[in-house]
This record gives C-alpha cells, structure tokens and sequence, in this order.
C-alpha cells in the first residue's frame, strides 16, 4: 500500500496507528503542503491522508481510510465484531469529527480574521477544556477510549487529545497550538494523561 501525508498531520497520524496496529507495511509519499497537484490528482480532493491500496483502489479521509483498513485486514481488529457495539463506535468517530472538532477549528476561524472576537474564543475554548471531564470518564477503569482493547475511537481521537501533554517544538501548526492551551490538564485527568502516554508507545506506520 501507499499512502500520501504532510508533516504533523492529525489525520495521517490516524492512519499511522491503524496501519502500525494491524503491522500493514505502506510507502509513504511525501506531499509538499504547498502543492497538492497530485494529491488532488488521484484523489480528487486536497487533503492527506490519501491511502492507495495494492489493487489500486484509492481512500480519502482518515476514518474512511481506517475502515478499509479493517475490511481488508480484519484482524488484529479496530472494530468490535459485535455489529451494536460496532455501530457505537461508528456514531463516536462521527461525533469526534463533526462535534468535539469544531470549537478548535471554530477558534482557527477567529484568528484568520482582522479582528478575532476574544470572548467567542473563550467560549469556544472552554468546550474543548470541558472535553477533558469526558475522556477521563471514558477512561474510566480501562486502558483505552472504547474498553480494554486499542481501537479506532484511540487512533481517531488521540492524535488531537496528546496535545494536553505531549509538544513538538518543530510543530508551528496554529491548530495544534490551540489544542495544546486549550487542554491543558493541570495536573488533572491522570487517565487521560496515562492513556496518552499507553497510545503514544504504540506502533505507527
Ligand atoms: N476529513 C479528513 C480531513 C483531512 C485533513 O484535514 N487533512 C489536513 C491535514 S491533518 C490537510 O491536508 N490540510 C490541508 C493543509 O494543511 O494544507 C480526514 O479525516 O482525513
């Protein structure tokens, strides 16, 4: 397989850890941000990660891409086989990407602008702050987001939640700038913080 990805990215970090759990060897294509002409080329769309498969079959999106994944490579799984338990995982990954992302890509918005509106920020920022409260719930009494296995909700969503502790200084990406002052845990949340340290030892492609 072949996958296409820029440098600190979220979403390839996603795939990464899909490919390194079930151990899929994948070549990685470098893609120079400024320039997605051939991202766009065999996608039809900008944005990384892009998967190709060995028959040739092309995946945009990492939650599309992670669950061809398992189709193709079912196990180890990142599903439940239980097609309930499975489908709750479904209705997570979509609420991480549609709900939980918004109020950073909200504040992102803010700051491109003239005049950013401070008080919109904090509130926005205060939504990803109270995230927190949640996680440490769903990490109660298991190691990883969605029971006692790693899963696809551990590959979607800690790509974004590591920034409460773990910091790249090569990282200039504002987005990932946002997400580290706003979760910072404040010697709280010791799950989330020892599940962010358990995923982080993890396999990536
Ligand atoms: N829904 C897509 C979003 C992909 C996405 O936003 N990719 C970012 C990198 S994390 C990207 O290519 N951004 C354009 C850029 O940075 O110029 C996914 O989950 O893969």
């Amino acid at each position: 397989m072949r996958a296409w990805r820029i440098p600190y990215s979220t979403n390839v970090e996603r795939v990464a850890l899909a490919l390194g759990h079930k151990g899929i060897e994948v070549e990685w294509v470098d893609v120079d941000p400024r320039d997605r002409s051939e991202v766009a080329r065999i996608s039809g769309q900008e944005l990384v990660p892009v998967l190709e498969d060995d028959d040739g079959r092309i995946v945009a999106d990492s939650t599309a891409i992670i669950r061809h994944l398992e189709e193709r490579v079912p196990s180890p799984p990142l599903f439940p086989r239980q097609p309930a338990r499975r489908a709750e995982l479904l209705v997570f990954l979509e609420w991480f990407d549609r709900t939980w992302k918004r109020p950073p890509n909200a504040i992102e918005g803010e700051y491109r602008r003239p005049a950013p509106d401070e008080a919109r920020i904090e509130r926005l920022g205060r939504a990803i702050q109270g995230s927190l409260a949640l996680f440490e719930e769903l990490l109660g009494g298991r190691d990883f987001l969605w029971g006692d296995a790693f899963s696809a909700a551990d590959c979607s969503a800690f790509p974004f939640l590591k920034y409460a502790v773990l910091w790249d200084e090569g990282d200039d990406e504002r987005f990932h700038r946002i997400l580290r002052d706003w979760l910072r845990p404040d010697g709280g949340y010791p799950a989330v913080r020892a599940w962010i340290e358990r995923v982080d030892v993890r396999p990536r492609a």
